[in-house]
């Protein structure tokens, strides 16, 4: 039986719960190992030998240590092709390129201001953070245009790379899974638009991502 691959940091991130979620799709077996950020656990020396900008996901797999949840994901869909769900990845040059250009718009023009609204909305309350409502503003805009062009493609394929669910949809989960939670307004970004919220629908409803969810929710151990 393979040695479990070891996957550090909390599952409240969100960059970790992109890894988790990628896991569970691909029935990795995994080992969560906690870091506890209020400690500074993530800065510690040890730590960032594997994570040298002190951040979470860090992995491991056997001798073989990465960082950069996206980066972490598409290897383990190329180590584990046939594992799992196969489609996660494509199966030809033109369907990963596909998914590439997806997972691209997830992380360069979803996540800056989604990651933003995140902070505003969820985690400064939580942390008794003063929030800015001028910043919440911005990035709510900024947000809306990002799923304008989302809500066109969605209304011509089920999902983001096409007729499947891949990688290209799961990246989205954990950002958005805050925002759908947070407030009135920031769950109305996605309900305004039809095929976002539809598409939003199915892919929160996946098992793999109830799964994290229910991680995410669990009381600390
Ligand atoms: N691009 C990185 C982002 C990692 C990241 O920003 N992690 C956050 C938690 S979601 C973190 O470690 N923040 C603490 C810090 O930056 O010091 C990835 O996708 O892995």
């Amino acid at each position: 039986m393979a040695t479990p691959v070891k996957v550090y940091g909390p599952a409240a991130s969100t960059a970790v719960s992109r890894v988790l979620a990628c896991l569970l799709e691909k029935e990795v077996q995994f080992q969560l190992i906690n870091v506890n950020m209020s400690k500074r656990e993530h800065k510690s020396p040890e730590y960032l030998k594997i994570q040298p900008f002190g951040q979470v996901p860090a992995f491991q797999d056997d001798s073989i240590s990465l960082f950069e949840s996206r980066a972490i994901c598409r290897y383990l869909c190329e180590k584990h092709g046939n594992r799992g769900n196969k489609n996660l990845y494509g199966t030809n040059p033109l369907v990963k390129a596909s998914i590439d250009q997806w997972i691209e718009a997830e992380a360069q023009s979803f996540n800056q201001p989604s990651s933003a609204l995140v902070f505003q909305l969820v985690f400064a309350p939580k942390f008794k953070i003063k929030q800015d409502e001028g910043v919440i503003k911005q990035n709510e805009e900024k947000l809306s245009k990002v799923l304008d062009v989302y809500e066109k493609r969605l209304e011509e394929s089920r999902f983001l790379a096409g007729e499947e669910f891949t990688l290209a949809d799961l990246s989205h989960l954990p950002n958005a899974q805050y925002l759908v939670h947070a407030t009135d307004r920031a769950r109305g970004l996605f309900t305004e638009k039809k095929n976002v919220w539809r598409w939003w629908g199915e892919i929160s409803g996946r098992e793999s991502w109830k799964k994290v969810v229910d991680m995410q929710n669990a009381p600390p151990a």
